[in-house]
């Protein structure tokens, strides 16, 4: 058995490494400076504690990007110098994040040891490759992020660093082989597991969702499907879930390879970067190929995301697209009828707080309890722990549900999949399916409408996007002036009776959490909010997010940029946006 030593090397920190709304994200060129990584995994193995660190079992993947495989080798030899026992690493590195998160809570080594967390290395939605982005997060015991307590320290451990520890004469494991390798240091046995990517996720699928109604569903000959991951990690997983487990034919699957650039593109799935999808989706008419397919699907880097969209008529240049938060509230309202895992009632639903109100809509019909929780997934962690909450979403193409503690994006597609099967449980056989459009519209004529859409406006200068949400907060002490100017700008807008920043109290833990995003909340129930961003890598993004409840059912049908075209009015001359940031339109709509 090779054995090594423990080397102790000098190090001091390094300005700027501060986890945001989901870890660490610079560009490669930073995370490869030395000791960069270095002072980030050290901080954390010492906010985490040594104690807790002696003995571990931590798991250590990602989306396979750009760098992931020199940072697996260094993460490896610091755990070892740590006292951590055992690595578990998926083949080649890779792990979608709710596969980590999966893997924490479900996976049992062979000698029964359990993992007791893990470092996921993505970026997630940021493009990869030498000249992107890099990422890395550490997530807990229960599978979950980090909470803000433990990032905090983190991140304070960075700016007082001295010295992390590295195991020396532990040779680089062999990632693409499944299996053991048995090391020995001064703490006794260390182990590095290389296991299958794919397996413990889909054994957890298969025990929440219908297979065979899924199955059924994929084989009618009324049904056809597409799945873009983007070249993100989903692949791995579509592959052995999409095709192998439920029969689907292997051409739809687009971009399904994981590459370490995700072949140059943007792993975003949105209708801006899934180009492939929306095209197939919307334009095949044109080309004379075949009928658009009437469900397609795409996810990001991590898979942690999902896009849905629906086949729609007449074919040309369209495609409908599932807002995420309506996603979440259809998922919320048809979990227990078409999911068994759901089968026994919801304990609860829970949204972020830019994400619409259409969930809240579905929890008061059914008595469910609700929770409005800041951006970022590690605050629904407490309520599902706590058996507070079943279901959960953000609009930011995230959704999914106390299975385990990430969003899921091939969960999602599971569970949309499970509900176009149960609405047409009795009628595969008929002439007409119960698509995606008649599933959402349906939904909308039982709980109202709520337009909804994102604007965001990336990498714009720091000191101007600061001003702007400086103006803002100023602004909310006098609500009969902001409303002089509302109506100033338009008079057909309802009137603001409140403006506030978002602060939340953690039911569970009491914890604080303050400046979450700026509101601006109308009388009729519309929203702004305006948040930066906590994910990119240079200067900042202004996230602003506008919705607008509709009841009438005369009025639900309406394009939605064209109904809410009088509130992106108000909010962008309200917010001073060009002034500020310089910019006549946003990067990206959704
Ligand atoms: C964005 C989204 C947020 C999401 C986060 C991580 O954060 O708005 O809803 O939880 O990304 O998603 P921000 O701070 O940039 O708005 V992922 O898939 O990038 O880990
Ligand atoms: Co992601």
């Amino acid at each position: 058995m090779t054995s090594f030593k423990v080397t102790r090397v000098q190090t001091s920190p390094i300005d700027g490494q501060k986890p945001g709304t989901s870890g660490l994200r610079k560009k490669v060129k930073v995370f490869v400076q030395p000791h960069y990584l270095q002072n980030f995994v050290q901080s954390t193995f010492n906010a985490l504690g040594a104690d807790k660190m002696k003995g571990a079992t931590l798991v250590v993947s990602g989306d396979g990007r750009y760098y992931s495989k020199d940072a697996i080798q260094i993460i490896i030899k610091m755990a070892a110098a740590n006292g951590v026992r055992r690595i578990w690493v998926g083949q080649n590195g890779l792990l979608s994040t709710p596969a980590v998160s999966a893997v924490i809570r479900e996976r049992v080594g062979a000698d029964g040891s359990k993992a007791n967390g893990a470092f996921i290395l993505t970026a997630s939605h940021n493009p990869g490759g030498p000249n992107e982005d890099f990422g890395i997060k550490y997530n807990m015991e229960n599978g979950g992020p980090a909470p803000e307590g433990i990032t905090d320290k983190i991140y304070s451990n960075t700016t007082t660093i001295k010295e992390y520890l590295i195991a020396e004469g532990l040779p680089d494991v062999d990632i693409s082989k499944i299996g053991l390798g048995n090391f020995t240091g001064p703490d006794g046995q260390f182990d590095v597991d290389v296991f299958d990517s794919a397996s413990d996720y889909v054994k957890l699928m298969k025990s929440i969702f219908d297979f065979k109604s899924i199955m059924n569903l994929l084989s009618s000959p009324k049904f056809s499907f597409c799945y873009d991951a983007l070249h993100g990690v989903a692949g791995a997983y579509a592959k052995r879930i999409f095709v192998e487990e439920l029969g689907a034919k292997e051409s739809s699957l687009l971009n399904c390879v994981p590459k370490e650039d995700f072949g140059g593109g943007h792993p975003d799935p949105n209708l801006t970067y899934a180009k492939e999808l929306v095209a197939r989706m919307g334009l095949s008419k044109l080309d004379n190929t075949e009928d658009p397919p009437e469900f397609g699907a795409a996810a990001d880097g991590d898979a942690d995301r999902n896009m849905v969209l629906g086949k729609r008529l007449p074919y040309f240049n369209f495609r409908f697209f599932v807002t995420p938060s309506d996603s979440v509230a259809i998922i919320a309202a048809n979990a227990v009828q078409a999911i068994p895992y759901f089968s026994g009632g919801l304990k609860g639903v829970a949204r972020s707080m830019p994400t619409s109100a259409a969930l809240d809509v579905v929890a008061k019909h059914l008595n469910l309890k609700f929770f409005e929780v800041p951006t970022g997934w590690k605050f629904f962690g407490n309520l599902m722990d706590a058996g507070m909450c079943s279901v959960c979403g953000e609009e930011s193409f995230g959704t999914g549900s106390d299975h385990i503690r990430e969003k899921d994006g091939i969960w999602a597609v599971l569970a949309w999949l499970a509900i176009i099967a149960y609405k047409n449980k009795d009628n595969l056989g008929g002439d007409k399916l119960v698509s995606v459009e008649d599933i959402v519209r349906q939904h909308w004529s039982t709980y109202g409408r709520h337009y909804y859409t994102r604007y965001d406006y990336e990498n714009v200068d720091s000191g101007g996007a600061n001003q702007l949400m400086d103006y803002l907060v100023k602004l909310q002490s006098n609500l009969t002036e902001v409303n002089n100017i509302v109506k100033g700008i338009r008079s057909d807008v309802s009137k603001v009776v409140n403006a506030d920043e978002f602060e939340y109290k953690d039911p569970v833990d009491g914890s604080i959490s303050k400046h979450q995003g700026i509101r601006y909340l109308f009388e009729d129930g519309s929203r702004l909010v305006f948040r930066l961003s906590g994910t990119g890598s240079e200067g900042a993004t202004i996230r602003l997010y506008i919705e607008q409840y509709e009841k009438d059912p005369s009025k639900i049908g309406r394009e939605s940029q064209d109904a809410l075209a009088p509130l992106v009015e108000v909010a962008l001359k309200l917010s001073k946006m060009q002034e500020y940031t310089g910019r006549s339109a946003p990067t990206v709509i959704t």
